[in-house]
C-alpha cells in the first residue's frame, strides 16, 4: 500500500483530482472549480488505472507521502480508477462517475458505488453535479479541522439560501 512506503513529494496538493482520460476534464473541472473558489490547493491529472497503472500507483504514493488529504477520482465505463486508488491508500477517495457513450454513465456509477466490502469509495452523482459535490465534500472534510474554511462553507450555504429566496418564477401569459 502506498501509505506504507517512504516516497515523498514536496508541494503535494491538498486534494489530488485524478481522471482516467483528459476527455473527462469537462466534467472534472467542476470539482476543481469548487476547490479553487474555496482556496484549497489541488492538482488535476489524467492517469488511468488500466492504461497507466504503474504511473498511477507512483503518483498516489507520492501524494500520500507528501501530505495530500484526499483524492477525487473521475472515470467512465468500467470505472475502476477510484477503487484502485482506494486500494493503494487509506485516505478518502471520492468517486465521480463520468457520463459514458453507450450507457450514459450508469456503468460508471455502478462500477464505483458497488465496491466490494472492505475498500470503500464515496460515490457521487453522475456528471457535473457529482463532480462539483465531490469538490464541496472535500471542502467539508477539510473544514472539520479548519475554522476559516468552515466559515467559508457556511457563507456558501447562506448564499444558496438567499438565491432560493430571491428566485422569481415566470408569470403565465
Ligand atoms: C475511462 O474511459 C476514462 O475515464 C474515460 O471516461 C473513458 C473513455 O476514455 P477515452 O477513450 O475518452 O480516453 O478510462
Amino acid at each position: 500500500m502506498a501509505m506504507n512506503k517512504t516516497s515523498k513529494r514536496t508541494g503535494a496538493p491538498t486534494v489530488a483530482i485524478l481522471m482516467g482520460s483528459s476527455n473527462d476534464w469537462d466534467v472534472m473541472q467542476h470539482g476543481a472549480r469548487q476547490l479553487k473558489d474555496f482556496g484549497v490547493s489541488y492538482e488535476a491529472r489524467a492517469l488511468s488505472a488500466h492504461r497507466t497503472p504503474q504511473l498511477l500507483a507512483e503518483y498516489v504514493e507520492q501524494c500520500v507521502g507528501g501530505g495530500t488529504r484526499c483524492f477525487i477520482a473521475g472515470a467512465g465505463g468500467a470505472a475502476h480508477l477510484a477503487g484502485v486508488i482506494a486500494a493503494l491508500t487509506t485516505l478518502p477517495v471520492l468517486a465521480v462517475p463520468i457520463p459514458s457513450k453507450h450507457l450514459g454513465g450508469l456503468d460508471s456509477l455502478l462500477s464505483m458505488v458497488q465496491m466490494p466490502k472492505g475498500i470503500p469509495v464515496a460515490t457521487f452523482a453522475i456528471g457535473d453535479a457529482g463532480s462539483a459535490n465531490a469538490g464541496l465534500f472535500a471542502v467539508a472534510m477539510l473544514a472539520i479541522s479548519d475554522e476559516k474554511l468552515a466559515s467559508k462553507l457556511q457563507a456558501f450555504r447562506a448564499r444558496q439560501v438567499e438565491a432560493v429566496k430571491a428566485a422569481k418564477l415566470p408569470e403565465l401569459s
